[in-house]
Parts: structure tokens; sequence; C-alpha cells
């Protein structure tokens, strides 16, 4: 089943949504297959956002990243990295339409709230460069009948 990597950036640990966030995660019928909460070491975040070196916010967002504790995550499920896309909005929480997760809990592009990875590869990446296999679970969830055809 496919796998995306999703994280609750600082802003929105400090803001207490980590659990509507996991909460819309669950209830679309995504498998959470590994959760961990770390304070993401300055190298660890420039490695992670290593394709907009030399942008201008380049350095606002690895100091924004790395300034508080962010919750990583490996969703699974069928479509799991273009859904989760979807379910986060467009990058800028003002173009984000209501119901996605920028869209409701987000104003400004450099305070989003969520991650998520926008390709098979970059999940690929950032599910290695985040977690180790074994901290990532196999299990059935009890709805996957129900949910998949
Ligand atoms: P994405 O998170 O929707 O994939 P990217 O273009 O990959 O968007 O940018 C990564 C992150 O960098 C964004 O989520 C946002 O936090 C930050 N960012 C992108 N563009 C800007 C900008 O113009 N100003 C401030 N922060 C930005
Ligand atoms: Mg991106």
């Amino acid at each position: 089943m496919e796998r995306t990597f999703v994280m609750v950036k600082p802003d929105g640990v400090q803001r207490g949504l980590i659990g509507k966030i996991l909460q819309r995660i669950e209830e679309k019928g995504f498998k959470i297959a590994a959760m961990k909460m770390t304070l993401m070491p300055v190298e660890k975040a420039k490695e992670h956002y290593a394709e907009h070196v030399g942008k201008k916010f380049y350095q606002d967002l690895v100091d924004f990243i790395t300034s508080g504790p962010s919750v990583s995550l490996v969703v699974e499920g069928r479509g799991a990295i273009s859904a989760m896309r979807k379910l986060n909005g467009a990058t800028n929480p003002a173009d984000a339409a209501p119901g996605t997760l920028r869209g409701d809990f987000g104003i400004e592009t450099g305070r989003n709230v969520v991650h998520g990875s926008d390709s098979a590869a970059s999940a690929a990446r950032e599910i290695a460069l985040h977690f180790s296999d074994a901290e990532i679970a196999s299990y059935k969830r009890i709805d996957e009948a129900w949910l998949y055809e």
C-alpha cells in the first residue's frame, strides 16, 4: 500500500492542532504506520528541504521547522501521496480551500501547519530520512474491508 511522509509542523504543535490533524487523517481512512515527535535537527531539516536551497525563504523555513517540536508521520493507504496533498490544501493557506487542513487552520505560507510529500520519489526519500524500517508498523485496520472494494 502506498506510503507518504506527513508532518505536523511546529506551528501545528504549538497551537494544539496535533489531535485534529491526526483525526482528519484517521477519519479519511488512512493508516498511521509510524509517528514520532522530535525537535528536528538542523542538518535533517536542511536535507528535508534540500530542493529549496537558494530560495529567499529557505533559511526562515529551516529556522522555523527546527524552532520547536514537530510530529513526523508515515501515512499509508491507496493513493495516500496525492490524497494527503489534497487534505493538506494549497501551500498558501490563503489559497487553500475550506475543508483542507491549511484552509481551515492557517493564514500564511510560512505557517501552514502541515507537510506532505509531493511525489512517490519524495515520499520514499522523506520516509527514509525520518524513519528507520523498524519504526514503521505493518498492521491491518479493523475497517479496511469497508474502506477498500
Ligand atoms: P509544499 O509544502 O506545499 O510542498 P513547497 O513549495 O514545497 O510547498 O514549500 C515548502 C514549504 O516552504 C512550504 O510548505 C512553506 O512552509 C514554505 N514556503 C514555501 N514558499 C514560501 C514563501 O514564499 N514564503 C515563506 N515560506 C514559504
Ligand atoms: Mg514541497
